[in-house]
């Protein structure tokens, strides 16, 4: 795992950790407006309580509880928890009175459940998170039978206090157990433990930018924060969901199983069980990783834990999507194609000129995409008429409408208020807004008014609208389709969703005066804040170029630090500590404080005291913003395109929020080491269930240059979402900027366009059955306890890997060959070959730039097409087959076809492939027509010479080759014989 310190990159590399708030006040700017002070966005000075040498350990103060009148239920077990003693109301005031609810609610899952008993909805002291924001799971139609059948078993104790265990009763193995710990439960903080075993493997708990194994000495900090990817801090979203994946040595002839923490013996056998587990809370909270136990503390709300049995990943996975946060939303067809997009996008000619230039390079342009330049002064749904004109638009949007080419659009969160004095300064979208009580309140029931790129804003209020029936929903749709009718775009980036607010509290309120304003920071680009950083290596790859930029950006700090004043004496700072006060929460300033990457929860983001239509909080409801303006825009976009699927990428998200969007990884940084990130962080949200994930490719913030940008361009194909993405005012870094980067690009958008029918298919299974779409190679070969914590190679659906060179200056790459030891076999996708390899050989691939080494899994076969300029043009391409041999001479795969748009197509058709013994079959299900001839059949791996080969017992003479080197039989020439479509009919192909 890299940790904190990659950030020692050196200081030219710039400060990655702290949030813009702390940046110093703009003496000058682009607009004459005035500049909202700095300061107003500045944490009060907390010191974060797992820093804290003073705070208390609710362990050693809190009395526990006791649990009395157990009753048996049909589905499991309920009981009253009473305080053991003396509250303690150490981070809050103590709850004396709890139940307890635990349900085996079925095979495979078990729910854990501790509430407040008097719950009192005129006091939102006692929380209970609603289910119409946050689904529970519910007891299965055939719950009946899991108490016997479900491998979890629930125990409980009173000895010496109230505890529980989860037992996976086929192996004896405790799963949690919060035995020698006590409950704490609490208005304001709640807290349990379990112990786990030595060295455990614990994934997800993010979001968070950080090796895909947690670790064993590691907090994870959850509060939704709009925060330029710091490494191990909270940042956008939050998933309190991890998989607990353990490895056993298998005594080969008792079948014993010994618990492995350090399996490293090669001549050992390994087998592993994972199960899952979560956290239905919305709350602030905090996980904690150490040696030999988790610990959770929450900031309200109730435990509210489900356990997932697996014992597989993948079993885990499926159980918790289909039970849990739902099924990934399935995407159009044209999604999987490539998406440029830049912050700094000036106009339509601008726009059309990159359309422009990738065709005139010849590299595949699916998606364009604008950030807020393309907006009236940063105002949601008006276009600036100068720059972006509507009736421009429409004819930049035809044509490329006309090309198969798409245009997303950036919304951000917040609405401007617009300028009481100022008689021209009318902005109807906030009117409308307002007379349905669509945006959150001040507690005195005035607007909230916060701060963000427009100037002085309010914030979209979902939790009233959900749980009060007030208008944002609804405002939101109509909003969506009235700007639709002007500009016809083709999906929705959500940004900003945390919420952010560029200042703490409602510092609009009487400010709006002076709208429009400045954010208290310079944007990139602006004086002061020119961007003069470039990935690790440029001061060997480009020594000119950065020493100029170098001795620039001294300069540039040197000169903001006399601008700026002397700096603050955080030596003698003196921490805040707030004091429980009984019955009254702390919204802003709660007694126990989270390791927040902002400081106070207040900072940059709504405040927690923002109020809700019908009186809710916003200290209950922070995480789930992003959520539910995910919810929002999924069926606002149902409105403007009826039947189709909505295509939204999101930036805060939730557990579920893949069944309405995708996700991008938000601002990393131009460096080789966010590039390494993304694999893991794709990863985990292959546990969330949001599939559609990819980042910012070439890097956000800082300058590109071409050595990483022509890497990553090639890595990012393998992701699901292909975004190349860039700060404003960075060097420009389309892949046509260098001629290396336009190479790699393409080769690498061959490749990917070509598997788009296997991409396509494989994103359909995890829609339709919560599989995943990019995968860990632990997830694939659960039994080697060496591939624990792999995250520098990944596969993508069961068929493909992906070894990338995530090194600067590196021309090979070390890579394994996960499964060699019980004959699995690895076909380079290049030279078609199988890969010589031994179990757990790191092996030195060669990959020069340019090169990504992929590898073809055998047993797979894989659908193909070949590739066109857009997806469009792909899908009207002759479709072909790879087939790769694997262990026993068998392979199989399959092919999902619809119409690549509908919500619920009319037809569709599944295509099932299976070779075995020099033949190959095609069997279809479905009515869905496609009348693309097959090409091409590709077989890896035939041992033996071939003299024939026949397609549905007729002989195909000629337009076939058989490699006895590479073991490669390709056969062309199946065009005239399928000319009616490739699978409008089964067949089989034989060979010998
Ligand atoms: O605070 O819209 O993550 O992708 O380019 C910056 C400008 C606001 C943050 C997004 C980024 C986007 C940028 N936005």
């Amino acid at each position: 795992m890299l940790g904190r310190t990659l950030l020692s990159v050196g200081a030219f590399v710039g400060a990655l950790v702290r949030p813009v708030s702390s940046q110093s006040p703009t003496t000058t700017s682009f607009r004459s407006i005035f500049t909202v002070p700095a300061s107003a966005d500045a944490s009060v000075p907390l010191i974060p309580n797992i820093n804290d040498p003073q705070a208390v350990n609710a362990q050693e103060v809190c009395p526990g509880y006791k649990a009395s009148n157990v009753k048996q239920t049909t589905s499991g077990l309920t009981a009253d928890l009473s305080l053991a003693g003396t509250a303690c109301n150490v981070y809050g005031t103590d709850v004396d009175a709890l139940s307890l609810t635990v349900e085996y609610q079925s095979d495979d899952r078990l729910h854990v459940e501790i509430t407040p008993t008097y719950v009192d909805s005129s006091n939102s002291s006692w929380f209970v998170l609603p289910e119409a924001l946050v689904p529970k799971p519910t007891i299965d139609a055939h719950g009946n039978s899991s108490l016997q059948d479900n491998d979890l078993k629930f125990a409980w104790s009173n000895d010496p206090n109230f505890s529980f265990t989860v037992i996976r009763q086929s192996t004896g193995d405790v799963l949690f157990s919060t035995t020698g710990s006590q409950l704490v439960f609490e208005n304001q903080f709640i807290e349990f433990s379990s112990s786990l075993p030595e060295n455990y493997n614990l994934y997800g708990l993010g979001e968070v930018i950080h090796g895909l194994r947690m670790g064993n000495n590691f907090t994870r900090t959850f509060w939704a924060a709009d925060v330029g990817d710091p490494i191990d801090y909270n940042i956008y979203g939050d998933h309190t969901f991890f998989l607990d994946t353990r490895y056993f040595e298998k005594d080969e002839k008792t079948g014993n199983l010994t618990y492995a923490p350090n399996a490293t013996d090669p001549t050992a056998k390994y087998v592993s069980y994972s199960h899952g587990v979560y956290m239905r809370n919305s709350h602030g909270q905090e996980v904690l990783m150490r040696p030999s136990n988790i610990t959770w503390r929450t900031l309200g709300g109730s435990i509210d834990l489900y356990f997932y049995a697996g014992p597989t990943q993948k079993e885990v996975t499926k159980a918790y999507q289909t039970s849990t946060t739902g099924l990934p939303a399935m995407q159009q067809y044209f999604t999987f194609g490539y998406h440029q997009c830049r912050w700094g996008y000036t106009n339509w000619t601008e726009l059309q000129e990159v359309v422009d230039s990738f065709a005139s390079f010849g590299i595949p342009l699916e998606n364009i995409w604008t950030d807020i330049d393309y907006m009236n002064q940063y105002r949601d749904f008006e276009n600036d008429q100068g720059r972006f004109g509507y009736a421009e638009g429409a004819k930049f949007l035809s044509q490329l409408h006309a090309n198969g080419q798409h245009y997303i659009p950036i919304v951000d969160s917040a609405i401007y208020v617009p300028n009481p004095e100022n008689a021209s300064d009318a902005y109807p979208i906030f009117d409308r807004g307002n007379a349905t009580d669509s945006f959150m309140l001040n507690p005195d029931g005035s607007l909230y008014i916060g701060e963000v790129w427009p100037g002085y804003t309010v914030f979209p209020d979902w939790i009233g609208s959900v749980l009060n029936g007030t208008g944002a929903f609804e405002w939101w749709s109509d909003e969506v389709e009235r700007w639709y009718t002007n500009v016809h775009f083709d999906g929705i980036w959500i940004d900003m969703s945390e919420v952010s607010s560029f200042c703490v509290g409602s510092c609009g309120s009487d400010n709006l005066t002076m709208n429009p304003v400045h954010p208290g920071f310079q944007l990139p680009g602006e004086p002061g804040n020119i961007i003069y950083t470039y990935p690790e290596g440029f001061n060997i790859t480009n020594t000119t170029e950065y020493a100029s930029a170098s001795s620039a950006s001294v300069a540039q700090a040197s000169s903001a630090s006399v601008a700026a004043g002397p700096a603050p004496a955080s030596t003698s700072t003196t921490y805040i500590r707030t004091t429980p006060t009984p019955n009254v929460r702390s919204l802003e300033y709660p007694p126990y404080v989270l390791n927040n990457i902002n400081g106070a929860l207040d900072v940059h983001a709504v405040s927690p005291n923002a109020t809700h239509h019908g009186g809710t909080v916003e200290y209950d409801y922070h995480n789930l913003f992003g959520h539910q303006i995910l919810n929002a825009t999924y069926h606002a976009l149902l409105g403007v395109f009826p039947g189709k699927r909505p295509f939204i990428i999101g930036r805060s998200t939730f557990a579920g929020s893949g069944r309405w969007a995708g996700h991008w990884g938000g601002d990393n940084t131009s460096l080789w080491a966010y590039m390494f990130f993304s694999i893991p962080q794709a990863l985990s949200f292959s546990l969330f269930g949001i599939p559609m994930f990819g980042v910012d490719t070439c890097g956000f913030n800082g300058n590109t240059d071409e050595e990483l940008c022509n890497r990553w361009m090639q890595l990012s194909a393998f992701f699901p979402f292909y975004r190349n993405h860039n700060t404003l005012s960075a060097i420009p870094q389309e892949p046509f900027r260098w001629a290396s980067v336009a190479e790699a690009s393409k080769v690498a958008m061959q490749i990917r366009y070509t598997l788009l029918p296997y991409i396509y298919t494989t994103f359909y299974l995890a829609h339709s059955t919560g599989s995943t779409v990019m995968r860990a190679l632990a997830w694939e070969f659960p039994n080697d306890p060496t591939l624990a914590a792999a995250d520098r190679q990944f596969l993508l659906g069961d068929s493909l890997m992906v070894t990338p060179v995530l090194a600067q200056g590196a021309t090979s790459v070390g890579g394994v060959f996960p499964g060699v030891a019980d004959g699995e076999v690895w076909y380079d996708w290049y030279n078609q070959s199988a890969i010589t390899a031994a179990p757990g050989q790191n092996i030195t691939i060669d990959a020069p730039l340019g090169h990504i080494p992929v590898y073809l899994r055998g047993g797979s076969v894989l659908p193909t097409q070949e590739p066109g300029m857009t997806t469009k043009a792909s899908r009207s391409n002759p479709w072909g087959l790879i087939a790769a041999i694997g262990k026993g001479g068998n392979a199989k795969g399959q092919l999902y076809m619809d119409d690549g748009e509908s919500l619920v197509p009319n037809a569709t058709r599944l295509v099932q492939f299976s070779l075995t013994h020099g033949a190959l079959h095609a069997a279809g299900k479905g009515a869905y027509v496609d009348t693309n001839p097959l090409a091409n059949v590709t077989i890896l791996g035939v041992q033996s010479s071939i003299s024939r080969v026949t397609l549905n017992n007729a002989s195909i003479s000629t337009g076939w080759t058989y490699n006895d080197t590479s073991k490669v039989l390709d056969i062309k020439g199946l065009s005239n014989v399928t000319f009616a479509g490739a699978w409008s009919r089964d067949w089989v192909l034989r060979w010998s």
